[in-house]
């Protein structure tokens, strides 16, 4: 005989950004891991609904992230700025944000992280390179190098307090490729709520970096170093090739962004060679 229970595994889940474009879909998706998803955002989320709290805040103000972390079991760091901007904002709310959500998590005794990190934190390699997470930085941006500080920031928390991060290099999460570069990035919302369900349940995660990337297929990113978390992607950005035939308009082959993998952030100031 089973029993049947409604009792989640997590009792509280964090979601930041919660606001944003995959935040909005993750507000949904992640209810079945938590008996309470707790939402955060400098924007307005609007009322909370059943099994949420809303929690208004500015990732760069210290002591109301500190406020925020209280009965958290574990955190999906979505929230910060998402494209290339100046920066001072990314420096506040990437910087000193992601520094300020750390201090929380050790001092509220969380023991897992999930952080939204970015294929542009590598976004220097060519687009005949494989890389994988070994291979040093070569981040496109200053977005890119904020990415990068909140991958080696968790790095130290996990070296010095033993507390878990996941960093999700996610590529491109949208509902479909929006141009031939993210025919290679596409990480379909399927896959990225898969990749988070095995980022929360995997029993042991250490630090691990790994890539956020729907089976696509060509490939630019080598994902074997998270084999651990279990990620399989099942969703694939051929089923969008007639979106991008042969024929279809593209930037030439000496253009930066065909040659970059970080396509249009390499454009965000001049490229030394
Ligand atoms: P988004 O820009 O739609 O959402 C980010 C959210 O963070 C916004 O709602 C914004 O209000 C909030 N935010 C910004 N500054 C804040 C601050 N100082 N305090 C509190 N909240 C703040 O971005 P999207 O596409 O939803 O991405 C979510 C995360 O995933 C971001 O961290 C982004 O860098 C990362 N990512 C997303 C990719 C994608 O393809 N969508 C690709 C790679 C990384
Ligand atoms: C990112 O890091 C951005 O947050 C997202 O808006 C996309 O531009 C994505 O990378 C991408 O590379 O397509």
């Amino acid at each position: 005989m089973t029993t049947q229970t409604n009792s989640k595994p997590f009792k509280r889940l964090l979601l930041t950004g919660a606001a944003g474009g995959l935040g909005r879909v993750l507000r949904e998706r992640l209810k079945p891991f938590t008996e309470v998803l707790r939402l955060s955002d400098l924007s307005d989320l609007g009322p909370a609904r059943e099994g949420e709290e809303i929690v208004q805040c500015d990732l760069a103000d210290k002591s109301a992230v500190m406020a925020m972390m209280e009965g958290v079991d574990a955190v999906l760091h979505f929230g910060g700025i998402s494209v290339e901007a100046a920066f001072e904002p990314i420096m506040l709310a990437n910087i000193q944000g992601t520094y300020n959500l750390y201090e929380a998590v050790h001092k509220c005794n969380v023991q897992r992280v999930i952080f939204a990190s970015s294929n542009h934190t590598v976004g220097f390699y060519r687009t005949t390179d494989l890389v994988d997470a070994d291979m040093p930085f070569r981040a496109d941006s200053m977005y890119g190098v904020s990415k990068c500080f909140g991958e080696v920031l968790s790095r130290y928390y996990y070296d010095r307090f033993g507390i878990e991060t996941v960093c999700l290099r996610i590529g491109s999460s949208f509902p479909e490729p929006l141009n031939p570069r993210m025919m290679v990035t596409y990480f379909s919302y399927d896959d990225l709520v898969e990749s988070l369900r095995c980022a929360l349940f995997a029993p042991r995660v250490g630090h691990t970096i790994a890539f956020g990337v729907s089976n696509n297929p060509k490939k630019w990113w080598d994902d074997s170093k998270a084999g651990h978390l279990g990620y399989q992607g099942k969703d694939s950005s051929e089923k969008f090739a007639d979106k991008f035939p042969p024929t279809a308009e593209r930037p030439a082959k000496d253009d930066p962004t065909t040659i970059f993998q970080g396509g249009p952030f390499v454009l965000s100031g001049p490229i030394y060679k």
